[in-house]
């Protein structure tokens, strides 16, 4: 039903949750909507754009209520190339440590990087006479009941006011120059450059600001990485580490390592990526596990809130060769080689090398 290419790995069909293959992530460096991975949580809700309202409550107090039409015209409008990346992304590298029950496999597809055309969100927090009080934070709420919550609730997350306030962050009603689309958050999501995917509530209809971090589920208790020996059925609000900034990740897209290579070297090539406030400044390949390493080629830069490309020519010299990735970002911060040191009872942020072993036909 929904309009993805037909080599879109489905992982759950109610709620959607689907990855682009690598190939197709591969193929453009802004990803297409047939192509964009899609996380969800509940049924997705099917909004008229006319009848669609936000309500902003400014914590002093004062509510206003606006409209489509009215965010449109009284606000400037403006455009960002931002990267997706799901705190599940690549948790399938966690799974083969040790199982992870009731979570979705992702493997390194659950990102991908749009062109997001709509308001900044301090214009419309300044027009709510948002006071400007460093340590209060900023809920978003969309429409979208989930039952993965208990009680059943609607999806909600927050952010920091500073973030909030800070470019970048907003609200988009458009994708690569297209209305948004349902399946992304149409009429209206919230996108936040930098920190995980389930920060930008989608279909967003509700935005509050608060002197703490919201309440809702989905910020209280989910996406937290919670020690190794915690039970995930029994944590409790507020255990182990809530995420926001995106942790400094990579890994390969191409080539598929299901067709064997003939020749004695190969272009390899995928993305990297730092989340909120840091770059990418190098990427590296290594064909024995880290002993040595070699530098990729660094694509242009897309903008400070997207993924980086890469690419590199590497020898095959063995029948089966293990790659291995690994990105630095512009603090000389760089990745952990092995998923088994991450492992955590949700399974996120897998940020370790990425890897792909390639095979030579001879
Ligand atoms: N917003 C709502 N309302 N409901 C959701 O289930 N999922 C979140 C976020 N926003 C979600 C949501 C998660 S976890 C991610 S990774 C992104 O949306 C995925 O956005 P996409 O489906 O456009 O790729
Ligand atoms: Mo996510």
């Amino acid at each position: 039903m929904w309009n993805k290419r037909a080599d879109t790995r489905v992982h759950e069909v109610d709620p959607y949750n689907a990855e682009p293959s690598p190939a197709a992530l591969a193929a453009e460096s802004l990803t297409a909507d047939d192509t964009f991975y899609s996380r969800n949580h509940g049924p997705i809700p099917d909004i008229d754009p006319a009848q669609w309202r936000l309500t902003v409550s400014n914590g002093r107090g004062a509510t206003r209520t606006f409209s489509l039409d009215e965010i449109r015209r009284d606000f400037d409008e403006i455009s960002t190339v931002a990267t997706l990346q799901c705190a599940g992304n690549r948790r399938a590298g966690l799974i083969a440590v040790r199982d992870i029950p009731g979570e979705d496999p992702w493997t390194q597809c659950a990102t991908s990087t749009a062109r997001w055309s709509g308001v900044a969100l301090a214009d419309l927090l300044r027009a709510c006479d948002v006071a400007d009080n460093s340590t209060d934070h900023v809920e978003f709420i969309g429409p979208d009941v989930s039952d993965l919550a208990t009680p059943p609730q609607r999806y909600g997350s927050s952010i920091e006011l500073s973030k909030a306030m800070s470019p970048g962050t907003m609200l988009a009603w458009a994708m690569n120059g297209q209305p948004l689309p349902r399946l992304h958050g149409g009429p209206m999501r919230v996108v936040v450059p930098g920190y995980i995917g389930a920060r930008s509530v989608k279909w967003v209809d509700s935005i509050t600001v608060r002197e703490s971090p919201s309440d809702n589920w989905f910020q209280r208790v989910a996406y937290r990485v919670l020690p190794v020996d915690a039970d995930p059925d029994t944590a409790g609000p507020g255990d182990g580490i809530s995420l926001s900034s995106v942790a400094l990740n990579c890994d390969f897209l191409y080539p598929d390592p299901a067709t064997p290579i003939d020749a004695a070297e190969v272009l390899v090539g995928g993305y990297a990526f730092a989340g909120d406030e840091r770059g990418i400044s190098r990427v590296q390949v290594s064909t024995d596990q880290g002993a040595t390493w070699m530098e990729a080629d660094l694509a242009q830069p897309q903008g400070p809130w997207a993924w980086r490309r890469w690419s590199a020519v590497v020898p095959l010299d063995a029948p089966a060769v293990e790659l291995c990735a690994r990105a630095w970002d512009d603090a000389a911060a760089t990745q952990p080689a092995s998923a088994a040191e991450l492992w955590n009872p949700k399974g996120y942020v897998n940020n370790s090398w990425g890897r792909l072993t390639l095979h030579r036909d001879r």
